[in-house]
């Protein structure tokens, strides 16, 4: 079994390089793709750096910043092309934790797509203020209604999808270039009859570097998956 890790990076030189020898060091089975939009902070050549000692730490990058979906998406063609039969998503901030990928990948026994969810019991925030919490709550009662997804946390980008899931779903057909195409996604996914287990995990914010996440995106988001619900996934 061959799983590759995409890890999207804009500006994340503080955490690049410990997250990845973390993620590398909980299965030997495990390899890590960082895809990096020419980070202003230099997150690229720290990886270009560490990966001539490192044969599982793979680079993609990119003119400049296209998005987070974009990403994604960057780093799918590759997790296909180069045979990989799980492919993992998670965010480069040390908000998705490490220690739950060995409990991610037994889920895959017996699920298609596995989601790190907060909104499972077990599963949780810590260090958001109320706001962001009860912004990221909205945000999935907001997509679950619309677009009648059994999962409770759409919004999360802690995942793994078995290979034939990215084949059969037509990613690359996904409208938003942003945050919204893990809604979109986990939409399309739920549609093609695959199997969706949610494992708890608790989410910490950051502790180093900023958000790249505005009110823009938001806005950009609820219109998205409105278009979504009434045209379908497209
Ligand atoms: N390559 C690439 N990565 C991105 C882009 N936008 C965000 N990211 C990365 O996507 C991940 C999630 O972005 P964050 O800024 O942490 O957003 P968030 O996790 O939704 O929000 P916070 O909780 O505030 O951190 C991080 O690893 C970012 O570096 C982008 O345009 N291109
Ligand atoms: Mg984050």
């Amino acid at each position: 079994m061959r799983a590759i890790v995409i890890l999207p990076s804009y500006d994340e030189a503080e955490n690049v390089l410990p997250l990845s020898a973390d993620i590398l060091s909980r299965d030997p089975s495990i390899e890590v793709l960082v895809v990096d939009d020419n980070s202003p902070d230099g997150t690229g050549d720290l990886v270009e750096r560490a990966r001539q000692d490192e044969p599982r730490l793979h680079l993609l990058r990119r003119a400049g910043k296209l998005g987070l979906g974009s990403a994604y998406l960057a780093g799918f063609r590759y997790a296909l092309d180069h045979d990989a039969d799980l492919i993992l998503t998670m965010d480069c901030d040390y908000s998705h934790h490490p220690r739950y990928l060995p409990t991610i990948l037994s889920a895959m026994g017996e699920a298609d797509m596995v989601v790190g969810s907060r909104y499972v019991p077990g599963g949780g925030v810590t260090n958001w203020p109320l706001t962001r919490r009860l912004l990221s709550r909205f945000a999935n009662a907001y997509t679950r209604l619309l677009l009648r997804v059994p999962v409770h946390d759409c919004t999360a980008g802690f995942r793994c999808y078995r290979r034939e899931v990215i084949e059969r779903v037509e990613p690359f057909k996904i409208g938003s270039s942003g945050y919204s195409f893990l809604e979109e996604m986990v939409c399309r996914v739920h549609r093609a009859g695959f199997r969706i287990a949610e494992i708890p995990i608790v989410f910490e914010d950051r502790t180093r570097g900023v958000s790249k996440i505005d009110h823009r995106e938001v806005y950009r988001a609820a219109w998205h998956v409105l278009v979504t619900a009434i045209r379908g996934p497209h």
